[in-house]
């Protein structure tokens, strides 16, 4: 496969309302695509780096700019197969964000020169998905309440709060409280240090299924700590960036559940390696969202799909965070599961009128 064009998309988004975590409060979501143009067809990339380093190091500005000046020349004149991506990528150092998106659009256009599903190809086993979701902080216990409650009736199967100091406690035990035995787990964003780790003994009596990233993201021993002094199981989502840190993790008992986003350990590929990594530890894992949109919905479907995301990830429909989605056929919860997508490639197609509405700039890179 040999790539002709590749063009950026820079896009905003508004939120159906506002999205709070322990590191921002997010009412739009700015992002970028790649768009890329090969003799197997067009592919399509989504890029998950948020505006500002918050979440991790990378962000937008610069994943755009890592693709355009270190990463797509790399592939220039080559005969490439997506397989081969990170390969050719792995001189440069991090950016795996930006190197998902590459390996992404690539894996998109030569699936669909083959006429086969990403799920197929990455050896999904399920043609639909439970469906999970993330609910913000809120302004008031009152306002969370109402929002888990909407989002049960809409058929989530699992409900994941954000926590941070001082929206912790109180927080689980109204939810658990109103709706009881429900399934709930809970996601720090690395806001708690071990002098929490009390705090975190309190929660256990809530029972939840796990709590994601209380630490630091370097922070694997004293995730250590902390896991042998709870009863809630601990799960990485920010410490774990390739197969080789969730099987050093693993290996330091700093969790016994593993978060999978593609963009964070640098793509789809690497992403069936931590799931296979854990699956040879007994891990069980669960596939992470980062407010993407339908073509990154679509990929994370796929990866969901595999035999060891025995956990209900945060797989939720498109109108949990825009009200229109840039694909023509967004995703929608059908009793309590989501669809993976059968059809080539990503196998959703981009709404170019949905896609214009929402872009504020595009760039041609030059190959
Ligand atoms: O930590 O899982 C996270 C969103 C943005 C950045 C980080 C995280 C999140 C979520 C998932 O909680 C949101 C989603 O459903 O896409
Ligand atoms: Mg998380």
């Amino acid at each position: 496969m040999r790539l002709h064009r590749a063009e950026l998309f820079t896009v905003e988004m508004p939120l159906v309302s506002p999205f709070a975590t322990s590191f921002a409060v997010q009412t739009h979501r700015q992002l970028t695509l790649l768009r890329v143009e090969t003799d197997a067809g067009v592919g399509w990339g989504e890029c998950v780096a948020m505006a500002d380093p918050l979440y991790s190091s990378e962000y937008l500005a610069a994943a755009g700019q890592v693709i355009s000046d270190f990463l797509l020349p790399r592939l220039r004149g080559k005969d490439l197969s997506a397989s081969a991506v990170s390969h050719l990528l792995g001189p440069v150092k991090g950016h795996r964000m930006a190197k998902a998106t590459v390996e992404m659009a690539l894996l998109d256009a030569e699936l669909r020169g083959a006429s086969m599903s990403l799920s197929d190809y990455l050896g999904g086993v399920h043609d639909r998905v439970p469906s999970g979701v993330s609910v913000g902080i809120m302004d008031s216990v009152e306002e969370l309440l109402a929002a888990v409650g909407g989002y049960l009736e809409e058929g989530y199967q699992r409900i994941k709060l954000k926590i941070q100091p001082g929206w912790e406690l109180e927080p689980v035990r109204a939810v658990r409280r109103e709706f009881g035995d429900i399934a709930l787990q809970v996601d720090a964003n690395a806001a708690f240090t071990t002098a929490d780790v009390r705090l975190f003994q309190q929660m256990d009596e809530f029972g939840l299924l796990l709590v994601e990233q209380p630490l630091e993201d370097e922070d694997l021993t004293d995730h250590a700590f902390l896991a042998a002094r709870i009863s809630t199981p601990v799960c990485l989502d920010e410490s774990v960036v390739s197969a080789k840190s969730a099987a050093d993790a693993i290996a330091l008992g700093a969790c016994s559940v593993v978060n999978i986003k593609a963009g964070r350990v640098g793509g789809y590929l690497e992403a069936r390696r931590v799931h296979d990594v854990c699956a040879a530890h007994g891990v069980p894992v669960w596939c992470g969202g980062m407010v993407e949109t339908g073509i990154g919905r679509a990929a994370n479907m796929a990866l969901a799909a595999l035999p060891n995301f025995r956990l209900i990830g945060d797989t939720s429909a498109s109108d949990r965070f825009f009200t229109t989605d840039i694909i023509t056929q967004p995703f929608v919860i059908e009793d309590g599961y989501v669809a993976v997508p059968r059809g080539p490639g990503l196998g959703v197609e981009v709404d170019e009128q949905a896609l214009a509405a929402v872009t504020v700039a595009r760039t041609e890179i030059a190959l």
